[in-house]
């Protein structure tokens, strides 16, 4: 870990990042202001703010990684995965109408998610072990909302942000690894009936388990396990799509079933 940020300085920027996750008031990059942050001051940064939402009585659910296919790396102009925590206010349910409220400028995206039976943690963790850990996969839509205005930023200020994560929705039919390979399943997004966004999920790093495995070994350097019952998100499929109120979205996975949200103001 290369954290260069003072104690001080990132106490004052996860409390710039707070303030902005729950007023849904955007800021500039943190980079503006700290230009030599690195990636693990970011990190340092989000488990301050991990830390602080703990303390007011979040239970953390799991985790995401975001990042994880070319196609979100070259829309957002990084090139390395990047790792956040989900809290439980975070959980939408399937078919629900979704406020934008306090949301700055909402995107949606169809992931794999998966939920972990057994407790996955070290350095070396690789893909065998991840699906032998995985209780079942199921699909999900994740609704990213990144606090910098413009969406403008740069990996060590994203991952600061918690890597954008705002809402998630879980939903269709849980499957077992066994008997549908997660590396080999279509997705079509829909929005307001039209097709706007389709991929494979091997688009994730070539298997969603592999982003799971690279998300254990973040943690590790973290001092973190990944336990038993979390919830991983593994990485947007395609890019991720701007969403308003009115919005209708349906991401139709094969062999998982449909994922259905809308938004509302
Ligand atoms: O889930 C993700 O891939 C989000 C990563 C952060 C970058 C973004 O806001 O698009
Ligand atoms: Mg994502």
């Amino acid at each position: 870990m290369t954290v260069t940020l003072t104690p001080q300085d990132i106490a004052l920027l996860r409390e710039r990042v707070e303030r902005a996750q729950t007023t849904g008031v955007a800021i500039p990059k943190l980079t503006d202001d700290y230009p030599d942050m690195t990636i693990d001051d970011g990190y340092a940064v989000q488990m301050a703010l991990r830390q602080s939402y703990l303390s007011q009585g979040q239970r953390q659910v799991g985790w995401k990684a975001g990042l994880t296919s070319k196609a979100k790396m070259e829309q957002m102009g990084v090139s390395v995965p990047s790792i956040g925590f989900l809290t439980h206010t975070m959980a939408r349910p399937e078919n629900s109408a979704i406020s934008v409220k306090g949301l700055i400028h909402p995107r949606v995206e169809c992931e794999v998610a998966f939920v972990m039976a057994r407790e996955l943690s070290g350095p070396s963790v690789g893909r065998a072990e991840v699906l032998e850990a995985t209780d079942y996969i199921l699909p999900a839509i994740e609704i990213i909302d990144s606090r910098f205005s413009g969406f403008k930023f740069d990996l060590e200020s994203v991952v600061a942000d918690n890597g954008s994560s705002a809402l998630f929705v879980g939903g269709g039919r849980a499957r077992r690894t066994t008997d549908v390979d997660p590396r080999t399943l279509g997705v079509v997004m829909e929005i307001n009936g039209e097709i706007v966004a389709m991929g494979a999920s091997a688009a994730v790093m070539g298997h969603p388990a592999d982003a799971v495995a690279l998300l254990v070994q973040i943690l590790h350097g973290l001092g973190e396990t990944l336990p038993a019952g979390s919830l991983v998100l593994s990485g947007g499929i395609t890019a991720a799509l701007p969403v308003t109120p009115g919005d209708h979205v349906i991401a139709r996975f094969q062999d998982l079933g449909d994922v259905s949200i809308r938004f509302v103001e």
